[in-house]
């Protein structure tokens, strides 16, 4: 795992203003790099190069590379259109200003606010410095849109919905089926979550990011990076695909309408570009609208042109997706009921939205202001903002956790990537009014780079993951604590040792996950596609080790859901 090294030789090289106009602000750790710095499937998009003539020159074959580099290490941080997103703007009025010897020193050096040592760590050479230098200089080139035409373009029924199975075609328990996100391998596998066996492995986009079941529990659907959704028949002899679909050029999150008269009727995808979300028929993938999220931030209100979409949740209150947008900070409650003369409501809730789920009531969503250290608590019923706790450093729930706290009630729970605590918020207003949307107890866990928290309504343990902690002992196990005894702390269990695997792969174990009984946890060891990775199964009651599932062909394995948790939202 690289540990990036953000560089007191740079600080101490650069003109304070300038540091201060491209890196100033919080520290960033380096768990939080390597979070934000994944590969944009952007990277392989031509994109029209507009020449600055005051910005110093790039041939197109250079831009072509550097633009290339850029959404492949920087987009993620910076934006698309470099205007900022979790890392500062890089627009040409602030990086001509600086200047390339400036920006050079920057690039390759990083910064103490948690720019990665490009150079230094060997990513980028003296010859890709520069060019990137030059690069950010000149106007950032847009990638194109992406409409109906485009969409309809990519759209195929595999399987129409008159020639699919009446009927339950298999013998599989589906409800307790996991879908395994293989990332490298552009494939999910789906496991039997009785016998531990592979069902199938099935192909996706690529770095499918995460699995949705349909209200039924009929369909799975996934979503790539790269925005190309799979739809799923688990009725069918042998669970397949049977609509696919590419809904935009980068995206993370795709959902079904859940409400009462509507089960599997629509489908909800958001992309990262173009800054969208569009509604499908839930049978078929046919895109049918399409709304755009480009607007103004909560706050400042000053326009954003790439307001990415991040989670978004059906209602199980009324006709409605709950669309999070990152960049403007707002909680959109679309109503689905009249697609024709579709209505958005709009609660402002703070910067950075980003991952969230709903509390043990469902009534309300508990969305991550990521980079604002907060959570929003969204009440599904009213449509509005029931709450907005200060929490730790960059909290990052997936979909978090909720259990009955001894002493507050129901609360739901986050870990953090930026330190070692874990969050717990009081979510009943009803009964325990004074603990209602507080940050009732913040536990201590071994360290910051946790990723996803989980527990279940049978169970008495809370577990939460940090696999992009930089030290091994720490991302390479989990942590465990019981309920009703939180005041003891944490169990660690070394579940990258229980796989068994030999090699020196970075074994991160990530994303507890548990069986539909709620008596087994289910945990991906997680190394590069080139080594050994696995799937470690532990009993939850004993806590000790039950399985271990290994076959090459778990490649990569990250998130997992099972069918009957994701359908009835339980964690
Ligand atoms: Fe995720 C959820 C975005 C990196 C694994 N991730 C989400 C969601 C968003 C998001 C918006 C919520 C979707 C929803 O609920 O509708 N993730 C991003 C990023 O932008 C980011 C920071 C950088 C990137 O380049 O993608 C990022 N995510 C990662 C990873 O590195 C992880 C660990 C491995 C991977 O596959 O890339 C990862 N993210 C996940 C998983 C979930 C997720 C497993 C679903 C959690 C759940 O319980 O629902």
């Amino acid at each position: 795992m690289r540990i990036w090294k953000t560089g007191a030789i740079a600080a101490a090289m650069l003109p304070l203003a300038i540091a201060q106009a491209l890196a100033a602000g919080k520290d960033v750790s380096s768990a939080e790099v390597q979070y934000q710095a994944g590969s944009s499937p952007l990277a392989n998009v031509e994109m029209y190069q507009d020449i600055n003539p005051k910005a110093p020159p790039l041939t197109k074959a250079e831009f072509d590379k550097a633009r290339q580099i850029y959404f492949e290490r920087c987009a993620g941080c910076h934006g698309v259109l470099r205007k900022g997103a979790t890392g500062k703007p890089l627009t040409p009025d602030k990086t001509l200003a600086a200047g390339t010897d400036y920006l050079k020193v920057f690039i390759k050096y990083g910064s103490p606010a948690g720019m990665p040592n490009w150079g230094t760590s060997g990513e980028l050479s003296d010859d890709e410095v520069d060019l990137m230098a030059r690069y950010i200089q000149q106007t950032p080139p847009q990638p194109p849109e992406y409409g109906l035409k485009d969409m309809k373009a990519t759209w195929k029924v595999i399987v129409p919905p008159e020639a699919r199975p009446k009927k339950k075609m298999n013998n599989y328990n589906l409800e307790n089926i996991f879908s395994t996100t293989l990332r490298d391998a552009g494939e999910i596998a789906l496991i039997d979550g009785d016998t531990k066996k592979i069902i199938s492995i099935i192909k996706t986009g690529y770095a499918v990011h995460i699995s949705r079941m349909s209200a039924s529990g009929r369909y799975l659907f996934v979503i790539g990076r790269d925005a190309k959704i799979n739809m799923i028949d688990l009725w069918m002899e042998k669970p397949d695909n049977v609509a696919e679909i590419r809904v935009g050029l980068e995206a993370r999150s795709v959902e079904t309408s859940k409400f009462k008269g509507y089960e599997d009727k629509l489908a909800i995808a958001g992309t990262y570009w173009p800054p969208q979300y569009v509604i499908m028929n839930g049978d078929t993938l046919e895109p049918l609208k399409i709304m755009a999220t480009r607007g103004m931030t909560v706050g400042e209100q000053e326009f954003h042109p790439e307001p990415r979409v991040a989670s978004i949740v059906a209602s199980h209150y009324k006709p409605e997706f709950v669309v999070n947008v990152k960049e403007t900070g707002k909680s959109l409650m679309v109503n689905y009921s009249n697609l024709n003369e579709i209505t958005t409501k709009e609660i402002p809730v703070s910067k950075f939205l980003h991952d969230g789920g709903l509390d043990s009531s469902k009534r309300y969503f508990m969305v991550a202001a990521n980079q604002s250290n907060q959570v929003g608590a969204i009440d599904l019923k009213d449509g509005t903002l029931a709450g907005l706790i200060d929490v730790g450093k960059i909290p990052h729930p997936g979909r978090g956790a909720n259990f009955t706290h001894p002493k507050y009630g129901p609360v739901w729970a986050t870990g953090h990537l930026g330190d070692e605590t874990i969050a717990l918020i009081g979510t009943d207003p009803a009964k325990h009014k004074q603990y209602a949307w507080k940050m009732v107890e913040s536990l201590k866990g071994p360290g910051g780079g946790a990723l996803f928290v989980k527990s279940h309504p049978k169970s008495k343990n809370l577990w939460s993951d940090a696999p992009l902690n930089p030290d091994p002992k720490i991302s390479q196990s989990i942590v465990v604590y019981d309920i009703n005894n939180l005041a003891a702390g944490y169990k660690t269990l070394p579940i990258g040792e229980w796989s068994g695997i030999k090699d020196d792969g970075a074994k991160r174990v990530v994303q507890p996950e548990y069986n539909k009984a709620g008596d087994e946890v289910w945990f991906s060891v997680w190394s590069a596609k080139n080594k050994e990775s696995a799937i470690v199964v532990v009993d939850d009651k004993t806590l000790k080790l039950k399985a271990v599932i290994k076959d090459p062909r778990l490649i990569t394995p990250t998130g997992h859901f099972n069918v009957y948790n994701t359908q009835h939202d339980v964690y």
